[in-house]
């Protein structure tokens, strides 16, 4: 890649309206809420807070969208890809913009936010939009004179909740399959980070999306977002954020049988063992943990260390972790910025005090830093046992918990312990201890010698309490899509 472009500290902001039928309106309540930078705690913007009366205008207009005969419904699936690569060209236009504008809102390095997340959803538009029109139904030789076929057809108008730790790229990871599918959609994004979302919508429209298709409303969970998980228009519903709250999506969904697919919490375990490079090893559990501030669903929070390398690789892992750059998101280097909110900060806290009250060694950190912002120090607990608060719950911060193991079996069994099931990992030179690992785990994916390895073609989500469905590559499209059989009477068949 080539070099990353200076950010800009001072973004224009994008409308902070509801967009609506490709339009920017207010509220209908008139209400707005604040969003803050991370960094400082300052007010960015006023945003339109939506609610219940405004989810049913933008359901309605995406089901205007949606009527047979429309423009969207007649496109040509090949079209809709292009749209879609349009969008994909926007956003590679505006992406020093885009970086900079998340930096502002959510604290992220804006290195990490240029590089990654912006790389990852420009991907994500792109893979899919190449999906669009190819991918078949099938001819069925079923018995009797019959000819049967079926036909993929998109779900119908798609409600869509986001959270804010990675807001463009979790938007395009439910935006561009859908579309691609030829479904409407109704977006909830995070009321942490609703900006750059904003700027998304107004290239779709630039790209040349028909009115209605895509509807994006900023505003809070229980009110907007509860409306979307409730509402009889919406044929679906994607959410990413906590288990509690998918588990509230899922009964809201229930009163008209919503298509549900859910993307929730984890806490990953990622095992070394003794003969893995060690070095190499320290450096991608320690990028396991603290990648963007730590604050990603896949984490590797739970840290086993064999016996035989333990106490080296808890010095190495807090030596490591005391050189970690925290501080300004926007200069170049930095490697860790502000948590989200002081609510996360908070959570944190309360967490770290639960691990030194239960027993773990408190290594490094474990309080909030300096008195401006949402930051956090580096923290490295060691010597933690399955059964405290911190090995179990998710932390969403700056914070590594290692334990010891003696023999693969034995972390397997305690891998699989806890109601999560979202990543795992294992470092090894052992190939077969490696496939043993990958292979026992219960988890959406499972990393070898390697860690926070994202592609829109590799399918992401969870087992048990982490969610259902798939995100991203094929099962990622497939989940939103209906299949439809249609079987004909012929005069006769032939083989
Ligand atoms: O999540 P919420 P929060 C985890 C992480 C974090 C914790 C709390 O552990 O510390 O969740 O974060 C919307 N009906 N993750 O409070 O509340 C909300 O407005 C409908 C993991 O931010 O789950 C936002 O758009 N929607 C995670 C989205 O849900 C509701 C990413 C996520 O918010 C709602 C974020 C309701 N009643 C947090 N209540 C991941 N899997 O990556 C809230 N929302």
């Amino acid at each position: 890649m080539s070099a990353i472009p200076p950010p800009n500290r001072k973004p224009d902001l994008p409308p902070t309206k509801l967009f609506i039928n490709n339009e920017w309106v207010n509220a209908v309540s008139g209400k707005t809420f604040e969003t803050h930078n991370p960094t400082n705690g300052e007010v960015i913007a006023h945003m339109a807070e939506a609610d219940a009366a405004d989810v049913d205008i933008a359901v309605a207009a995406a089901r205007e969208a949606f009527e047979l005969g429309s423009e969207w419904r007649t496109m040509d699936a090949s079209r809709r890809g292009l749209l879609l690569h349009r969008l994909a060209d926007l956003i590679e236009r505006d992406r020093a913009y885009l970086a900079s504008l998340e930096t502002l809102d959510n604290g992220k390095p804006y290195g990490d936010a240029y590089a990654a997340d912006l790389a990852l959803t420009i991907n994500t538009y792109r893979y899919f939009s190449g999906w669009a029109g190819k991918k078949h139904g099938q001819t069925i030789p079923i018995d009797g004179d019959h000819f049967a076929y079926t036909r993929l057809e998109p779900v119908g108008v798609c409600g869509q909740i986001i959270p804010w730790n990675f807001p463009l790229a979790m938007q395009a990871w439910k935006l561009a399959p859908a579309l691609a599918m030829g479904n409407t959609i109704v977006m909830k994004t995070a009321e942490q980070t609703p900006l750059t979302a904003n700027h998304i919508a107004a290239l779709v429209k630039e790209a040349g999306f028909p009115p209605g298709v895509v509807n994006i409303l900023s505003g809070y969970g229980p009110t907007a977002g509860g409306a979307i998980a409730t509402h009889d228009g919406v044929d679906k519903v994607a959410f990413t954020g906590s288990t509690e709250i998918g588990q509230l999506i899922h009964t809201m969904a229930t009163g008209n049988l919503k298509r549900v697919t859910l993307e929730l919490g984890g806490k990953s375990p990622n095992v070394v063992f003794g003969d893995c490079d060690f070095d190499y090893a320290v450096e991608k559990s320690h990028f396991a943990l603290f990648f963007n501030q730590g604050q990603c669903c896949c984490a590797g929070s739970r840290l086993y260390v064999e016996e035989s390398i333990y106490d080296r690789f808890v010095e190495a892992s807090v030596e490591r972790a005391k050189k970690r750059k925290v501080g300004d998101p926007f200069e170049l280097g930095v490697e860790q910025g502000p948590q989200v909110s002081q609510e996360q900060v908070d959570k944190i806290t309360e967490l770290c005090k639960s691990g030194t009250k239960e027993g773990a060694k408190l290594a490094l950190g474990g309080a909030q830093l300096g008195d401006e912002g949402y930051f956090f120090q580096p923290t490295v607990f060691a010597d933690v046992k399955d059964d405290m608060r911190i090995a179990n719950e998710e932390i969403f911060g700056p914070v590594m918990q290692i334990m010891k193991f003696k023999d693969i079996d034995e972390v397997i069994a305690r891998g699989n312990k806890n109601m999560y099931g979202l990543a795992a990992s294992v470092f090894t030179t052992n190939l077969e201890k490696a496939i043993k690992v990958a292979h026992e785990l219960r988890a959406g994916t499972v990393y070898v010698n390697a860690y926070d390895v994202f592609d829109p073609a590799a399918p992401f989500g969870g087992f048990k309490m982490s969610g259902c469905g798939r995100e991203l590559g094929e099962f990622g499209l497939e989940q939103y899509t209906e299949k439809k059989t249609v079987i004909i009477k012929t005069q006769q068949k032939n083989s």
